[in-house]
């Protein structure tokens, strides 16, 4: 699919041995630039042919014309319309339902044209036939229009025919319309309207190109109009946007063919690092805390508008770029227990690097309002996970069924040094699962125990290196340690 540009017409200029067809300077009607199409002696025709992004209802065929300037020779003119009429999008020469329309020649002092100046050709003043059928009788434009009812145009042939007497046939062209779409051969008329990068990573700049132009046959007042996405900041332009306004261009008197381009800068808005902390702690009875921290961001689109409008003529165009999402690394801890609790917690973060220290005691003190829940015992609960999808690391910590705990855990999460430092005094049981560089380490324990832990991992010139020690368990009733590779 063909994004939007000034024009929904697409043209091709045909070649030959004895013939030639190209962007030429030297003459134009509109704007700077005009086709020559040349024939010699030699030669037969040449031809520009010019096809649609979207196919024209030939019911909705308003206007058909172009201008010429004849360069020598008497040639001969001919316009072809390729009709679609099943529908799919195309003309094709075995289908009966699609049609082609074809003027009778005419030559250029038949069609009264002034050599070497512009004239107007209106392609309503010729009379077709419909090639291939000779029921079917010759007539106007808007007779054929009324009898192919339904059909559609997808291509148009602008032939020029040869005139032997002479030993080569020249002409400009310019400024064709088809229905309200122009074709002036000018160099920007088929940029799109709005281009944009397919993706950018958060907080970066997305530049974006606007082509705009004036297809009017007169100077017009052209105003390029910007609506940015609200997840955008604006930057610059160049050239700068109407003084007051950051996305408003007045083109006064632009003149008739004349295009340009502004570029803008945007920048995408860098994230704030997203934090869930809730604590709840009861002094004597029962304690809650949790938190989740992550600095995982999805992608997302950002999309960007413009309108152009030109005198007649109106465009709209937008540009959509994803923001890349962040992998990044996610937090949680969570603790519970009746009893007396304290905690002590730092926590620290930012788009890159999450670190938490937590120093807490839950135990079984004599707390009267718990003296009728004796069989409540067992009833500490602590948690603490922390990943980080990246580096492929992953910590789980569990203490559950205690009857006192004593936990102190420090862990960071970032891009360049991961670290899980634990000191636990616990009575009850724990699991402690770590998995880190396709390593897994499963650590059961049960009874009352005494641990201090160190788990470290660096990246620098794409080594890992890591340390696990310091496992302290009295009295131990159950452990092991087993760390496997992963299939
Ligand atoms: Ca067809
Ligand atoms: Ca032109």
């Amino acid at each position: 699919m063909k994004a939007s540009a000034l024009t929904e017409l697409d043209y091709h200029l045909g070649q030959s041995k004895y013939g030639d067809s190209s962007i030429s300077e030297d003459e134009s009607f509109h704007g700077t630039s005009s086709a020559l199409l040349s024939v010699d002696r030699n030669g037969n025709y040449i031809r520009i042919s010019v096809t649609m992004d979207e196919p024209l209802s030939l019911g909705d065929l308003n206007q058909l014309s172009m201008w010429l300037n004849p360069q020598s020779g008497n040639g001969n003119l001919q316009l072809e319309l390729f009709l679609d009429g099943d529908g799919d999008g195309d003309w094709d020469s075995d289908n009966s339902k699609d049609a082609r329309l074809r003027s009778v020649r005419e030559s250029w002092s038949e069609l009264k044209m002034s050599p070497s100046r512009w004239n107007e050709l209106d392609g309503f003043d010729l009379i077709y036939e419909k090639y291939g059928d000779k029921a079917f009788p010759a007539g106007s434009l808007d007779e054929c229009r009324e009898r192919l009812n339904g059909k559609s145009i997808v291509r148009l042939y602008i032939t020029i025919y040869k005139d032997g007497n002479v030993p080569r046939t020249s002409v400009y062209i310019d400024y064709i319309k088809l229905g309200d779409q122009i074709i002036s051969f000018e160099p920007l008329e088929d940029e799109d309207i709005k281009k944009g990068p397919k993706s950018v990573s958060p907080g970066g700049q997305i530049t974006y190109t606007i082509t705009y132009g004036n297809n009017n046959l007169l100077p017009t007042d052209v105003v390029v109009s910007e609506e940015y996405d609200p997840r955008t900041l604006f930057l610059e332009a160049n050239p700068a946007p109407d003084s007051g306004t950051n996305n408003v261009w007045t083109f006064h008197q632009l003149p008739p063919g004349a295009h340009g381009q502004i570029i803008v800068k945007v920048k995408t808005r860098r994230h704030a690092c997203k934090a869930n902390i809730r604590g709840k702690v009861y002094g004597s009875g029962y304690a809650f805390a949790s938190g989740t921290l992550s600095t995982n961001f999805d992608s997302y689109p950002v999309t960007n508008s413009v309108t152009i409008a030109a005198g007649e003529f109106k465009f709209s165009a937008s540009a959509t770029t994803t923001v890349r999402e962040i992998e990044g690394s996610i937090l949680e801890y969570s603790e519970h227990g009746s009893g007396l609790y304290s905690c002590r917690d730092t926590l620290s973060y930012s788009p890159s690097s999450i670190s938490v220290y937590r120093d807490i005691n839950g135990s079984f003190a004599a707390v009267s309002l718990l003296q009728d829940s004796i069989y409540v015992q067992g009833a500490w609960f602590a948690s603490l996970r922390g990943e980080n999808e990246v580096r492929d690391i992953h910590w789980f910590d569990r203490y559950y069924q205690g009857r006192f705990l004593n936990l102190s855990s420090r862990l960071q999460l970032a891009k360049s040094q991961s670290f899980l430092e634990t000191y636990a005094h616990f009575a009850g049981s724990a699991d402690r699962t770590s998995k880190w560089s396709n390593v897994i380490a499963d650590q059961r324990l049960s009874g009352e125990f005494t641990l201090t832990n160190e788990a470290r991992a660096k990246w620098s010139n794409k080594s890992i290196r890591s340390q696990d020690d310091g496992l302290d368990c009295c009295p131990l009733i159950q452990g092991w340690q087993e760390p496997r590779s992963e299939e």
